[in-house]
């Protein structure tokens, strides 16, 4: 074709593209490539974030604002690099489904209730003598604890503590959003009534296994919390045994009247890497978040090193190789959430074994600076 012909048949399509977008319509033969990768091409990036800096921001926000009516909670969430973008107005998204942020309950203060068809998990990280209210049960919350708040029920925090108190949340907010069906609502009180009694779930949930008859027909959301004592002992008596080669000594938090994930779009599970552990580099369909609980160590994430201590913060995005390193002097116990709920119920989920069992290092996160 004469280059002249070819410049005139570019512009006839150029011109004809510009008369679809004009009228909002589009060419798929131009774009399948994009829309449908061959494989997993997430926007959402690898990263991590030290907890010297999460630790810091959050206490200042102490000094700047209160969870009252309008702010509701304070909390600073994380914001995954590669979706910044695509939420100019300050949107967390730390994976394409999942938000995750550090709450800060201060002694005294209190947080309105409000309910939501999101579902949240807390994890505690520091602090006593707080509890969350959830549907009139109060959950004395300790660290290393962990809660389920699930969608539509009506809960506010209180603190009776003189410490301040710390937890991480992650909830299903990206999901739900982008679903288009997102719903929230303020209590018409500050606070819902009391109705049942104190620590009620765990007096009722005592044992692994044994699910009490008047919890039969409460499928939805039997236990409210899973405290950190009885997580350790599992996890000490699973590590007397083989590990899982590509996460170590790992138990999930599951709804006990089902066996599905308790927080039922959020998946959640404690891991521990004994001292020199390194697990076998794997991907999967189905995004992470990683809250570094106790130890020292690294992660590889598509052949880059994360390093992570106590408190830091770190995000496996969907179809990421990575592997888990444990090279302190301690036990490292790391809890995580995740979408894989969501994923099973969409049948989308699927994963691969690296073809080695690890990967080929091939750069530092933050540098040198990423082990401080
Ligand atoms: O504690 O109810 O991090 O509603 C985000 C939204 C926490 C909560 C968050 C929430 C909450």
């Amino acid at each position: 074709m004469a280059r002249e012909e070819k410049e005139l048949e570019d512009d006839r399509l150029n011109e004809y593209y510009g008369r679809l977008q004009t009228l909002h319509l589009g060419p798929l033969w131009s774009s399948i490539q994009t829309i449908m990768s061959k494989e997993p091409r997430p926007r959402a990036l690898p990263y991590l974030w030290k907890w010297d800096d999460v630790y810091r921001l959050v206490m200042e926000s102490g000094e700047l604002v209160t969870p009252d009516r309008g702010g509701e909670r304070r909390v600073v969430f994380f914001r995954n690099p590669g979706l910044e973008d695509l939420q100019p107005w300050g949107w967390g998204a730390l994976t394409h489904t999942l938000y995750a942020g550090v709450q800060l309950l201060l002694p005294g203060e209190r947080a309105p209730s409000h309910r939501h068809n999101q579902n949240a998990i807390r994890f505690v990280l520091q602090g006593s003598g707080a509890y969350t209210l959830v549907e009139g049960e109060r959950v004395k919350m300790e660290e290393g604890d962990f809660l389920i708040t699930p969608s539509g029920l009506w809960h506010d925090h209180v603190h009776e503590g003189d410490t301040p108190m710390l937890w991480f949340d992650c909830l299903d907010i990206p999901f739900v959003y982008q679903l288009g069906v997102t719903f929230f609502e303020n209590y018409p009180e500050f606070h819902q009534p009391i109705s049942q009694p104190e620590n009620y779930s765990t007096q009722r949930f005592t044992a692994p296994g044994l699910l009490p008859l008047t919890d039969r027909d409460n499928r939805y959301a039997p236990q409210a919390i899973y405290k950190w004592e009885k997580t350790k002992q599992a996890l000490d008596q699973l590590s007397k045994l083989d590990p899982d080669p590509c996460d170590g000594f790992a138990v999930e938090y599951v709804n006990p009247a089902t066996g599905e994930a308790a927080g039922h779009t959020i998946g959640a599970m404690m891991q521990k890497l004994a001292r020199g552990d390194r697990t076998q580099a794997h991907r999967h369909v189905h995004s992470a978040v990683y809250h570094v609980f106790r130890g020292q160590g690294y992660t590889v994430m598509n052949g880059v090193r994360f390093f992570w201590q106590s408190g830091d913060t770190f995000v496996v995005p969907n179809w990421v190789w990575h592997e888990h390193v444990n090279d302190g002097n301690t036990d490292a116990y790391l809890f995580s959430a995740n979408d894989l709920p969501i994923m099973e119920r969409l049948k989308l989920e699927r994963s691969e074994l690296y073809p080695e069992k690890y990967q080929t290092v091939v750069g530092d996160h933050l540098g040198n600076g990423g082990r401080t």
